[in-house]
């Protein structure tokens, strides 16, 4: 197949899913071209079968706002009418979904015809989407989309009911190469970041408001108290200035980290106890799955899809948003039973490897683009 690709190229979940995916459709004989305004950042070295169209927008003085959905859908027209694309897969449906209806409707009258897939991916349906401004415009993009997946049964629930839409959305699950995040690493960064033999908690995110990073300080601070502790907090974004100052409000800021971005997140993580994620909304948690698949266990909230991902008192364990004490409890509790953490180490591994593993879950985009191709 020749299969479009268009998301976000900077860091963030969907865009790494569809970074993936491309990735891995390539790698089976696809040929796929991503529709961006940038490389997107897992792309970094040259990969056969995949093609990169840069999305160039105008600076035309009169425009004070650029015009990127519209610049956006020039583009893909101009890559499906010249590469002769079979369909075009958007992610994150603001504004994708919408240059891919605008393309559609653009190539039908040009005699071309194009099949869109969106898949919606968190904020786009739980935040955002629901903004006045933009409600009717993802309510109308996920109806004249071909095809419409979301990334756990959550999320699809979440469409049906707040936008009011009859449709069948497939769930196809965020997936991981399980051979590359593993846990082998182990002691790599150990050595250096605990030479006390400390144990090491860590967190990445983009530091949104939605993430609640304030939370990993706080359970943590907890934790320190009764043994000795690191906590590494990686990736950045608007929370991060306000979380230093409260890790060094709270007199933890020798044993917090912030690392920023890292691309070494595989040896980073598989060097970790145990993995925080206090969020206030998730659509699946991909950070968490990628900390599974290396053998790490997750306390998180119980918001969105994570129930979903995590098994409670199996690979991790899930409490209310908010509950500091709780949290900090079950991190204890399992950083002190060596036979218990070891289990659920255990078991997250195995849940990564079963369930949620790339040779998995890219057949079934796969098998969906015939579905929606065919009907
Ligand atoms: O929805 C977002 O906040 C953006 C998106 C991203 O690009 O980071 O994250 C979402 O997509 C990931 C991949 O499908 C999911 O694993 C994340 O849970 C989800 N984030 C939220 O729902 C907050």
């Amino acid at each position: 197949m020749k299969i479009g690709i268009t998301c976000y190229p900077t860091y963030g979940g969907s865009g790494v899913v569809a970074t993936e995916l491309g990735k891995a459709l390539a790698s089976k004989g696809h040929q796929v071209h991503f529709i961006s305004y940038a490389v997107p950042h897992r792309l970094t070295n040259f990969v056969e079968n995949i093609y990169f169209h840069e999305v160039e927008i105008s600076n035309y003085p009169l425009f004070e706002f650029q015009l990127y959905t519209l610049a956006l859908t020039s583009k893909i027209i101009e890559v499906v009418k010249y590469e002769k694309l079979d369909l075009i897969h958007v992610h994150y449906a603001i504004p994708h979904a919408v240059s891919g209806y605008l393309s559609k409707q653009i190539l039908q009258k040009m005699g071309e015809s194009l099949k869109v897939i969106t898949t919606l991916h968190g904020t786009d349906i739980t935040l955002v989407g629901l903004e006045p401004s933009f409600l009717p415009l993802v309510k109308f993009s996920i109806e004249e989309s071909c095809g419409v997946t979301a990334v756990s049964r959550f999320l699809k629930e979440k469409t049906l009911t707040n936008y009011h839409i009859e449709k069948d959305i497939r769930v196809i699950y965020n997936f991981i190469d399980t051979k590359r995040y593993r846990p082998d690493g182990k002691r790599n960064f150990r050595d250096h970041i605990a030479p006390g033999g400390e144990k090491i908690l860590v967190h990445t995110s983009n530091f949104r408001p939605v993430k609640r990073v304030a939370d990993t300080i706080r359970v943590f601070e907890k934790v320190r108290k009764e043994m000795p502790s690191k906590l590494l907090l990686i990736g950045d974004g608007p929370d991060r200035y306000e979380c230093e100052r409260l890790s060094r409000e709270l007199n933890l800021d020798k044993d917090v980290m912030f690392l920023g971005k890292q691309d070494a997140l595989v040896e980073i993580l598989s060097s970790s106890d145990l993995f925080l994620l206090p969020s206030q909304s998730e659509s699946f948690g991909l950070s968490a799955l990628e900390a599974m698949s290396c053998g790490v266990p997750v306390i998180s909230t119980s918001v969105g899809g994570l129930p979903e991902l995590i098994n409670h008192n199996e690979t991790g364990y899930i409490a209310e948003i908010g509950d500091i004490d709780r949290m900090a409890k079950y991190a204890i509790d399992l950083l002190t039973n060596d036979k218990k953490y070891n289990e659920f180490a255990k078991n997250s591994r195995d849940r990564a490897v079963n369930e949620f593993d790339i040779e998995k879950i890219v057949p079934l985009y796969e098998q969906y683009y015939l579905d929606v191709l065919n009907c």
